[in-house]
């Protein structure tokens, strides 16, 4: 039998953590011939909540799971873990500047940095959820000078299976059959998703999307416009952020990182840049990815049109304006 992979969860008695911890727990994530030991940490107001959740995760018997650590301190929290994804962040309230919630989220990612850069198991890899996502990713890398920079991602998965999900709803397909979306940039409504190499399997072969909607307006207006507000537009639905998507996304993206993206099949993820794509470096940055051997690296030589190369360009702006901030904070 394989030895238990520990996972991190930061911020595990919020909402998507709730969702997050049983798919990790029952192999969703890893496999289900993976055993798993999980790590959950959030704050001292969460406590009682988090040591609920470790109950719950108790009750459920799942075979998979070979233990549960819930903590409020980031040092046990962070003992050994393989893999670590940081759902755990200050929120946004109701009249707060944009500065003031970086400011928080700047402190706790360096402070979390530098607590897995010590205590964490050599080779970890590092998954940002919160927001915002890019940026505290960003911060993190820069505070754990010692964890290799390809080890640390942020999540934009979701806003890619949204941007599958709509061009299936579109074209009435199966959403399994849609492939090669990318999402480019931030993980925030500037954000490009594009479907200029996406395809569609059908029965006489694989077709482009651009060959299947032959609407142009549809793609160039509501579907960008649809995937950059999704995440509005479910608050407005649930009252909540979304939750379960975000935590299956979290699946989808360490497992695609672990296990390796099917032959032909790319997917999105918020990496370094290395100057890709003409996209600055120094930004974590959505690119298209495939993974081998646990290893991402970028899709190279799409071709890239004159409309997206703008929006590229202007998602890297936000991104470069964020840094600028974050790094306003540290000062
Ligand atoms: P919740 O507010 O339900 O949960 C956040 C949890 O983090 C709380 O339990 C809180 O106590 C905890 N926390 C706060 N500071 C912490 C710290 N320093 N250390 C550890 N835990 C800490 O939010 P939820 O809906 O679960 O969302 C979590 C984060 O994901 C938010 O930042 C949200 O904006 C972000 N999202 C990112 C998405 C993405 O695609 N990248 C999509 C979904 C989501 O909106």
């Amino acid at each position: 039998a394989k030895d238990p992979v520990r996972v991190l969860v930061t911020g595990a008695a919020g909402q998507i953590g709730y969702a997050l911890v049983p798919m990790i727990a029952r192999g969703v994530m890893l496999g289900s011939d993976q055993p798993v030991i999980l790590h959950m940490l959030d704050i001292p107001p969460a406590a009682e909540a988090l040591n609920g959740v470790k109950m719950e995760l108790v009750d459920a018997a799942f075979p998979l799971l070979k233990g549960v650590v819930a903590t409020t301190d980031v040092t046990e929290a962070c003992a050994g873990v393989n893999i670590a994804i940081m759902v755990g962040g200050f929120p946004r309230k109701e009249g707060m500047e944009r500065k003031d919630v970086m400011s928080k989220n700047v402190s706790i990612y360096k402070s979390q940095a530098s607590a897995l850069e010590k205590h964490a198991a050599a080779n970890c890899k590092v998954l940002v959820v919160a927001n915002p996502a890019n940026t505290n990713a960003l911060i993190l890398k820069e505070f754990a000078p010692s964890i290799p920079e390809k080890n640390i991602s942020c999540l934009t998965r979701l806003d890619h299976n949204r941007a599958l999900g709509q061009v299936s709803e579109k074209l009435n397909v199966q959403v399994c059959d849609v492939k090669n979306v990318i999402i480019w940039g931030n993980h925030s409504s500037t954000q490009y998703p594009d479907v200029n190499h996406a395809t569609v399997k059908t029965p006489a072969g694989e077709k482009p999307v651009r060959e299947l909607v032959a609407d142009d307006e549809w793609l160039k207006g509501e579907f960008i416009a649809t995937v950059q507000q999704r995440g509005a537009a479910i608050i407005k639905a649930r009252k909540f952020s979304s939750a379960l998507s975000a935590a299956s996304s979290a699946c989808d993206h360490i497992r695609d990182w672990v296990l390796g993206t099917p032959e032909g099949t790319w997917v999105s993820m918020g990496v370094y840049s290395d100057g890709s794509y003409n996209v600055p470096t120094g930004l974590i940055y959505s690119f298209p990815v495939t993974c081998r051997n646990g290893e991402w690296s970028i899709v190279q030589g799409l071709g890239i049109d004159e409309y997206s190369r703008k929006k590229l360009d202007l998602t890297a702006e936000e991104l470069s304006e964020e840094k600028a901030l974050a790094y306003s904070c540290l000062s």
